[in-house]
């Protein structure tokens, strides 16, 4: 038998925590073979609805769960991570500007970067999912200075499939029949996502939609802002949509994706499609040998080009801001 992959989870007393953690736990993360013990990280005051988690987790006797640790101290929950899902973040409250938001986001991720550089296994991935997720993995990365930056990514799996559902729905195709969708840039309503390059049943995606209108005036901005109709319909963000994605990205960074298609990972750029070297943007990649890789050599029209480049100046725009506030 091998020995356990440690899987920290923060935020887990929160509702994507709740949806999360069952899952690990089965097998779904890593696969049906391999043992997981679970950190879970909170703060005081999660400490309480944290343990009634791991009562429950110890109520599914899960037979890969090979134990679960409460932590409200991040040094103590990042010894030995090999795979670390960063969900807990500072939402906006009432009055708040994006400076404050800022700034309390580097509170947490900061000293959990800093965590996650003394203690961390070699092999050690992370995901930040807590919002401005590309920005909390800047800071992130930028307080572990030992661990390469490119096992910082931040979370576009959940924009990526609600852009193949829109598509599966406009052309009647079930979602396994779509590959090589690609979502640009930020986890934000400025995203950018792109269908230049998909196909649908084997056509291109732009052939078998028939309708630019559509693209550009209802796709678009439906994925874009999926977020906040969920919100509205549900009196509460996505939790399980976002807790699969999570697990999906994990699952395919070590896994690798499949043969023919990509996925959409916001990882710190090389430089790659203009997009400035460091900034944690979204690209279409693939996993290979446990690491991703940036498509190359897509062709990017000029109003793609457009859309690609706002929505980078909004996170060099965060990146500028975390660096005044001495973030980074
Ligand atoms: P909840 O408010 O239900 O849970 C957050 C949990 O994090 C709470 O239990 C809180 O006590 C804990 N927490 C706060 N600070 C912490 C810290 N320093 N260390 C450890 N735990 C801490 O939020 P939930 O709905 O679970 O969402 C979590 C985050 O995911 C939010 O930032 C949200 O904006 C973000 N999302 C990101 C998505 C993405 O696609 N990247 C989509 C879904 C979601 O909106």
């Amino acid at each position: 038998s091998t020995a356990p992959v440690t899987v920290t989870v923060t935020g887990a007393a929160g509702q994507i925590g709740y949806a999360l953690l069952f899952r690990i736990a089965s097998g779904q993360l890593l696969g049906a073979d391999v043992p997981v013990k679970l950190n879970l990280l909170e703060i005081p005051q999660g400490m309480k609805a944290a343990q009634g988690t791991a009562m429950e987790l110890d109520d599914c006797a899960f037979p890969l769960l090979a134990g679960v640790d409460i932590f409200d101290d991040p040094t103590a929950a990042f010894d030995g991570v090999n795979i670390g899902l960063l969900v807990g973040a500072r939402p906006r409250g009432p009055g708040m500007e994006r400076g404050d938001l800022l700034a309390a986001n580097g509170g947490i991720f900061g000293p959990q970067g800093q965590a996650i550089n003394a203690g961390a296994a070699d092999d050690v991935r992370v995901l930040v999912v807590g919002n401005p997720a590309n920005t909390n993995a800047l800071i992130a990365s930028a307080h572990a200075p030992d661990v390469p930056a490119d096992r910082f990514n931040a979370m576009m799996r959940l924009d990526h499939n609600r852009a193949l559902a829109q598509l599966a729905a406009k052309t009647g195709t079930p979602v396994s029949e779509i590959r090589k969708v690609a979502i640009w840039g930020n986890h934000s309503a400025k995203q950018y996502p792109d269908i230049a390059h998909a196909t649908i049943g084997g056509r291109p995606a732009v052939d078998a939609v028939g309708d630019e209108a559509w693209v550009s005036d209802e796709f678009v901005p439906t994925v874009a802002k999926r977020g906040a109709a969920i919100i509205e319909a549900r009196g509460a963000s996505s939790a399980a949509s976002a807790a699969n994605a999570a697990i999906e990205h994990v699952h395919d960074w070590v896994n690798g994706t499949p043969e023919g298609d990509w996925t959409s990972v916001a990882l710190p750029s090389d430089g790659s499609y203009g997009v400035p070297e460091g900034l944690v943007s979204s690209f279409p990649a693939v996993s290979k040998d446990g690491a991703w890789e940036i498509v190359q050599g897509l062709d990017i029209a000029a109003g793609a080009r457009e859309k690609i480049d706002a929505s980078v100046a909004e996170l060099a725009e965060e990146r500028d801001a975390v660096r005044e506030l001495g973030l980074l």
